[in-house]
Order: C-alpha cells, then structure tokens, then sequence
C-alpha cells in the first residue's frame, strides 16, 4: 500500500530547477563551513501537525483530505497512520521526526489503556524508524488537551492533575528512551494563567520546577541521555504563559537549579507572539549557551494569533542560520518543522509543497550565512565596535581592576567622555542584503 503513490523520492535538482517537487537549495551531502547540508539542518517534520491536523479553524470544520485515514480513533488505524508518516517523511528525505504520545496513539478510558494504545503503535514507529533509518529528534507529552488539564498540568490546583501527567510524562520519557530519542520537550501547554484573582503564582512556579525535576532524576533512572529542552511561548492558549520568552525560561531554569539540565526550544511564531523576532530569542539562548533546537515555522503579522505557517522567507531563515552557525550549530536539536498547511491547502500533495519550500527556505539561509561569515566584514565591523574595550581603560574594567571611585576620578580628570561612533545600522543592513 502506499499513500502517496504519484510521488517519487524528492530529489535535489539546483537552482534553475522549475519542478514544484524538487528542491532547489537542499543538496543533502553538500558541504558548508566542513559539515553537509543534512548535519547542519537535521530537518524534522512534526506529526501533530502533518499527520493529525485537519485544518480546523474556530469558524469551521477541517478541510483536510488523508484518504489513508479512516477518521476513527482506533488503534489499526494509528497503526496504519503511522506506516503512511514513514512513507512520506522518507519521500521527503528528511532525517528525523517529532511527536506528542497522544497525536500518535489514541487516549483510552483509563491511563493503563492510553499506554498500551501507546506501546502498539510505538511498536510499529520502531519497525518503520528502522526500516528507513529515520530518527527521533524529540519525544513530549500532550499535557493540554485533555480536560482534566483545563487549569494546567504541573501548574494545576488539581494535585491529581498534576500526578496524572508525571504519569504520562514518565510513559513518554520510556518511549522516547525506546525509540533512541535524541531529545525531550516539555511546552507548558496550559501552564499560566487566565485571571491572577484565582493564581497563586509562586505556588505553581514551584510545581512546575518540582515537575521538571522529576522528569531529570526519572530519565538519570531509566538511562534516557537525550536532551531535555522547554519550548517558551508568551500566551495561547492561556492569557500568560509561564515559560513566555527566552529570558523568562532562562531566569526560571535559573532559579531552581535547572539550568544544567535543559536547552531551549525556539519557535518562531512564538518569539513574534512575545513581541521579539526569532533572532532575538536565538541571540538571548544562544548568549546563554542554552540554544538547544529550533520549531521552524512563522506567524502572519497580520492575524496575530499562531497560525505556524511554513518558513519562507529569506531574510528569516538567514537570520537563523547565523545565530545557529555563530554558537556552534546544531547538535541534539533540529530544525523541526512546527508547522501547518493552510486550511485552503487541503490535499496531501500539499504536504510535499510545504515541506520542500521550508527545507529550502533553510538551506539558502545556511549558504547565505556562511557566505556573510566567509565575507567577514559583519564580524569585522561588530569586533571594531566594541574596540576600545581591547585595551587601556575597557581592558583594565573587564578584569575588574576599577570600582566607581576610580571611575570617577579618571572622568573628573578628562571632564568629558571620548566622542561616540556611528553605529552604522543602515549600512550593516545594506551589507546584508548583498548576500541575497
Ligand atoms: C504549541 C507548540 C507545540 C510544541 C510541542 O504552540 O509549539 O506543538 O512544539 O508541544
Ligand atoms: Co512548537
């Protein structure tokens, strides 16, 4: 049986290509800055999206048509759903995938239930990953869904809301272990809050920390070395969610000694949502030594809400790359495709479009950040920027040689600072743009 039996393996083409289903950019064994296209990238396609999205918007039904899909929850048809993802992502050529436990399986009646669904279609996931080689990027729970998380999981008033999902997050830490994950997620789904008159703050902060800790000491138990990573976004479906932007999960990996333990999981609609750009949220991790992987997708900045729409812009995708390249490139992480098909995009060919535009959306960003390093004058302008910090005066404070009384003498003797510099803002972004 196969799904999607008009499409053949999508192959690299080069630039001049004019086939939809072919890539442009993506050259997996090509070779930038020492490491082929495929190492750097490590492209995942996510199965809540790809596999299980309908395309359902507030105002309407899904769209979506999967003639594999029989529409029933039951587990033949997980089973089979799962044998058609492999087919695809195989097609497709990307190395890794991503996947909550309940977008691959369906929930039982009770826990004990909801596992063993789970481990039937594990059972098949680790059959097709070895047929095809393809990999695990990360493992995570779904936390959010479910009612019984309507005021959160680790943050809930609901001690067995709580209990319940350490439950399914110790399964998912043993399938993902299972599967050779290389990584684990935790998105606080519906950790924050909706009215501050109901929340005791510090009080959920607590759990969510004592939560996360106890998934470190499970995964030390069972052996799991994959990387833990947490996934910030500022609200949706809460009004306020805790882990809201980098710097608020930095500050709270921080505070309870957690800091050692996870990476971050930058989204991009996420970063516009708390009102920074990706770049930023990439600066801020990766500053930290924290940037762990990348959920690739964007917003429109017309709707405001998180439609995670394929990446295709340039200007985005080279910015990434940039900051990716700058610390050090991927190493667990991903760039994993958090995104969806447009309602309007309903048929399965879609899925390839979406797809091979991301894929090469990302690889050009990787040429053209190598070549922006390669050129060197960025880095050239941004060294002589902070110059006087090199010697003499700048020197001598970095190493802590100066407290404010020997500032202060120093100032009242030149009576005045050294002139500033432009900081040629018009010009650097001129220069990037000649690599476009
Ligand atoms: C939600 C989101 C999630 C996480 C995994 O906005 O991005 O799909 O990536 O739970
Ligand atoms: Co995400």
């Amino acid at each position: 049986m196969t799904a999607f039996p008009e499409i053949d393996r999508i192959r690299y083409e080069g630039p001049e290509s004019k086939n939809p289903l072919a890539f442009r950019h993506y050259n997996a064994d090509e070779v930038v800055e020492g490491r082929s296209m495929r190492d750097h990238l490590r492209f995942s396609v996510v199965y809540w999206h790809t596999f299980r999205g309908q395309g359902a918007d507030p105002f309407g039904p899904g769209t979506a048509l999967r003639p594999w899909d029989d529409g029933s929850e039951s587990v033949e048809n997980a089973q089979n759903r799962a044998r058609v993802a492999f087919e695809f992502i195989e097609k497709l050529g990307a190395p890794y995938y991503a996947f909550h436990d309940r977008d691959v399986a369906p929930e039982g009646s009770t826990l004990s239930e909801s596992n063993k669904n789970l481990d039937a279609v594990v059972e098949v996931l680790q059959e097709e990953q070895e047929r095809t080689g393809i990999k695990l990027l990360w493992g995570t729970a779904n936390l959010f869904s479910n009612p019984r998380y309507m005021h959160g999981a680790a943050t809930s008033p609901n001690c067995e809301a709580f209990a319940y999902a350490a439950a399914q997050v110790k399964k998912a830490l043993e399938v993902t272990l299972q599967l050779g994950g290389e990584g684990y997620t935790f998105w606080g789904g519906r950790e924050g809050y909706q009215n501050l008159w109901n929340t005791d703050i510090a009080r959920e902060l607590d759990h969510l920390a004592q939560f996360l800790h106890m998934a470190v000491d499970y995964a030390k138990e069972i052996g799991f070395e994959g990387q833990f990573y947490i996934e910030p976004k500022p609200k949706e479906p809460t009004k306020h969610q805790y882990d809201s932007d980098a710097a608020a999960c930095l500050n709270f990996l921080r505070q309870y000694d957690l800091i050692d333990h996870l990476k971050l999981n930058l989204e991009t609609n996420h970063a516009t949502l708390a009102g920074h750009t990706m770049h930023h949220e990439l600066e801020v991790a990766g500053s930290s030594g924290a940037l762990g992987s990348l959920d690739a997708n964007t917003g429109d900045l017309l709707l405001g809400w998180d439609t995670d729409q394929f990446p295709t812009d340039i200007y985005l995708t080279t910015q990434c790359m940039l900051s990716v390249l700058k610390y050090g490139g991927l190493k667990t992480g991903g760039v994993n495709f958090d995104a969806k098909v447009r309602r309007e995009s309903f048929e399965p060919i879609d899925l390839f479009y979406a797809h091979i535009g991301g894929m090469d959306a990302f690889a050009r960003g990787l040429k053209i950040a190598a070549d922006i390093r390669a050129d060197g004058q960025l880095q050239g302008l941004l060294v002589e920027r902070y110059s006087n910090w090199d010697s003499g005066l700048g020197a001598e404070i970095e190493v802590g040689q100066h407290n404010l009384a020997s500032l202060e003498k120093i100032m009242l003797e030149k009576g005045e600072a050294e002139a500033n510099r432009s900081g040629r803002q018009e010009m650097l972004e001129n220069l990037i743009n000649t690599f476009l």
